[in-house]
């Protein structure tokens, strides 16, 4: 039996082949940008301990959260990598405050990315996985490169053309989806590729495990109470454990292998929930419904939401049909 063995560059061009006969390949390029940053930041993490990197510096991000250093690696390298691809206009990231202009290609470029370059990096210290999370847009037209940057990158989430993480984890594994379901590829690191490990992945439409911070959960509103105690009591008719590791994307790469649901409802120190919508909530919601999850806000689709300011916070419920169907109903009736 012959081995076959599909990089994601190899797989990112099959499929841009077999649904856009026609395409430049710019798309696969762009890919190409982050699947090679990203290993150079899994390189990074896992040498973390080992190179003295480990540690906060003294300055904080935008949101007033302290930065860790390989956030600042992790944002340099992925701001480089995306900026020199030639087809990106405009980037934005959790660690700047505004949107970064490729002015090289400001009037050319066609994409504008968005990424949290290190997600849960509370845990790195730890030892715990972390991810990078991005989302791709196309920009408008603009011949005259006058175009106001904020209105390219507030788009709602519908309009990503591609979406996608890499979860640093015992192994390296990078999941994205462009419109053709949701594809995971694990990082060989004795030859430096992201192999295609999980095909089409799809989330379960019901599962056993749910993951929240219970520790604010006398905080959340009394429906999410009351949804928790449903599913403790077993009124779904299964018994479900809990599981919360406080990165995202280790969090949902388990939901959406396992099902189940994830949320971060509003609490009473974050109100308005405390994920951020442009690269955290809708990346994640883009996988979660190619992969034929559901993915909300606790009133409609996250997708739907029309962003108005770049490190907007949104609540998260994403996961399977059957839990995030039931918790819709119980916000409902509230
Ligand atoms: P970060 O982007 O600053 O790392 O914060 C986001 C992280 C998510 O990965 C995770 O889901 C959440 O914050 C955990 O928050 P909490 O510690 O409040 O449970
Ligand atoms: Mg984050």
């Amino acid at each position: 039996m012959t081995l076959q063995l599909l990089t994601v560059q190899q797989h990112i061009l099959e499929e841009q082949r077999r649904r856009y006969p026609d395409a430049s390949g710019e798309f696969s390029w762009l890919l190409s940008g982050i699947t090679l940053a990203t290993k150079i930041v899994a390189a990074q993490v896992r040498r973390a301990g080992l190179a003295g990197i480990l540690g906060v510096t003294r300055e904080t991000n935008v949101q007033g959260e302290t930065v860790q250093k390989l956030d600042v690696i992790a944002n340099q390298t992925l701001l480089q990598f995306l900026g020199n691809r030639g087809n990106v206009a405009i980037m934005a990231s959790e660690e700047n405050e505004d949107p970064v202009i490729v002015e090289r290609d400001r009037k050319l470029g066609k994409y504008v990315v968005v990424f949290d370059p290190l997600d849960g990096s509370s845990n790195i210290d730890v030892n715990v996985s972390v991810g990078t999370i991005f989302s791709i847009l196309r920009r408008e037209q603009d011949p005259t490169g006058k175009r106001d940057v904020l209105a390219d990158v507030l788009q709602p989430g519908y309009r990503q053309v591609a979406a996608g993480y890499v979860v640093y984890g015992s192994s390296t594994m990078l999941v994205y989806a462009a419109g053709s379901g949701v594809h995971g590829f694990t990082l060989d690191p004795s030859i430096g590729a992201y192999l295609l490990s999980h095909e089409n992945m799809r989330m379960p439409a019901q599962g056993t495990i749910y993951s929240c911070n219970e520790a604010n959960s006398e905080g959340f509103p009394a429906a999410y109470q009351r949804f928790l105690h449903h599913l403790r009591s077993g009124a779904l008719g299964r018994k479900y454990s809990s599981r919360y590791i406080g990165s995202l994307v280790a969090d949902f790469h388990r939901t959406l292998l396992k099902g189940g649901i994830f949320l971060y409802p509003p609490t009473a120190s974050h109100p308005k929930g405390k994920l951020r919508l442009l690269y955290e909530a809708n990346p994640i919601a883009y996988l979660a419904e190619q992969a034929g999850g559901l993915a909300t806000d606790g009133r409609g689709r996250i997708l739907d939401i029309v962003p108005t300011s770049l490190h907007q916070r949104t609540p998260l419920l994403v996961g399977g049909e059957e839990e995030v169907e039931t918790l819709m109903d119980m916000l409902a009736k509230d």
